[in-house]
C-alpha cells in the first residue's frame, strides 16, 4: 500500500489545467492507495461562488468521490482557503477529516502534518479572510464586484511573495526544529513553493508539498521509502522555472 500526499491544488473554474492534471494524478492511482491532501484543495473562489451541487460535478472532485467509492482512501485537513468546505468534503467525496497537527506513521516513518497556516507567519489581513463571515459576504459579491476583488488580493498577494515566502519558510523551519523529537518528516502546505530540505541535528526533514499553480507535486510513502516528486507542466509557460511561485496562497 502506498500513502500519497498533495496540497494546494487550487482548484477552480476558470483554470481548467488544474483540474486536468489533478484528475490525470488521481487516475494514476489505484484504489489501495491512501490519499492525503493539505488544504486548499479548492480555492476560495470556488468555495464561496460555486453553489454546492454545481461543486459536486466538477471533474476533479467527482474523480474524487469516485476514488473514495472504488474504495480508495481519502484523507483532508483544511486549508485556509477550503475550511469551510470540509462539511462538503465529507459529505460528497466520503473524506475523512483530519484535525492538524496530524502525527502518523507510514511505513516506519514518523510523519507530521499541518497545512502551514496557523504557524505564526500569516498577515492579520489574511487572518480576517479566512473567517466565516467574510467567506459568506464574499460568495454573495455580485461577480462585477467579486472579479475585481479576486484581482486586486492576486496581485497583492504575488507583490510580496518571494519575501512572503521567506518569511513563512523561516517560521516553517523553526516549527520543525519543535518537532524533532515527534517527528522524522515534516510535511506543509500553503507555501506554493516546492521545497525538501534534509533532515540535520535540529530539525527533521521537511518537504512543502508545493501548490498546483503552474506544476503538479506530490509525496510519496511506501515500502520503498520517502519520494517526493515535481512534475512541470509544458502547458504553463512558468514551469520552465524551478523558482516560479504560484499567486494566491
Ligand atoms: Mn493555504
Amino acid at each position: 500500500m502506498a500513502h500519497y500526499f498533495a496540497s494546494d491544488v487550487h482548484l477552480r473554474g476558470d483554470h481548467p489545467e488544474r483540474d486536468r492534471r489533478f484528475r490525470q494524478w488521481l487516475d494514476d492511482r489505484s484504489t489501495s492507495d491512501a490519499l492525503v491532501i493539505l488544504g486548499d484543495l479548492c480555492d476560495f473562489w470556488m468555495g464561496a461562488r460555486e453553489p454546492r451541487r454545481r461543486l459536486a460535478e466538477y471533474p476533479s472532485l467527482r474523480a474524487l468521490a469516485d476514488f473514495r467509492r472504488r474504495g480508495g482512501s481519502v484523507a483532508i485537513l483544511a486549508g485556509n482557503h477550503d475550511h469551510w468546505l470540509c462539511p462538503f468534503y465529507e459529505r460528497e467525496l466520503g473524506a475523512e477529516i483530519l484535525v492538524e497537527p496530524v502525527d502518523r506513521i507510514y511505513h516506519g516513518v514518523r510523519v507530521r502534518m499541518v497545512h502551514g497556516h496557523k504557524l505564526g507567519a500569516r498577515r492579520l489581513w489574511k487572518a480576517g479572510m479566512e473567517s466565516h463571515a467574510f467567506f459568506r459576504a464574499f460568495g454573495m459579491l455580485p461577480g462585477t464586484v467579486a472579479g475585481p476583488l479576486d484581482r486586486a488580493l492576486s496581485r497583492r498577494n504575488e507583490r510580496g511573495l518571494l519575501d512572503d515566502e521567506e518569511r513563512h519558510l523561516r517560521v516553517y523551519r523553526t516549527y520543525a526544529e519543535s518537532c524533532r523529537e515527534a517527528a522524522d518528516l515534516l510535511v506543509i502546505g500553503h507555501v506554493h513553493r516546492a521545497v525538501d530540505e534534509p533532515a540535520d541535528d535540529r530539525r527533521p526533514r521537511m518537504i512543502v508539498l508545493g501548490g498546483w499553480q503552474y506544476r503538479s507535486s506530490f509525496l510519496k510513502i511506501d515500502d520503498q521509502g520517502v519520494s517526493y516528486r515535481v512534475v512541470p507542466d509544458p502547458s504553463t509557460e512558468i514551469s520552465a522555472n524551478p523558482t516560479a511561485m504560484g499567486p494566491t496562497r
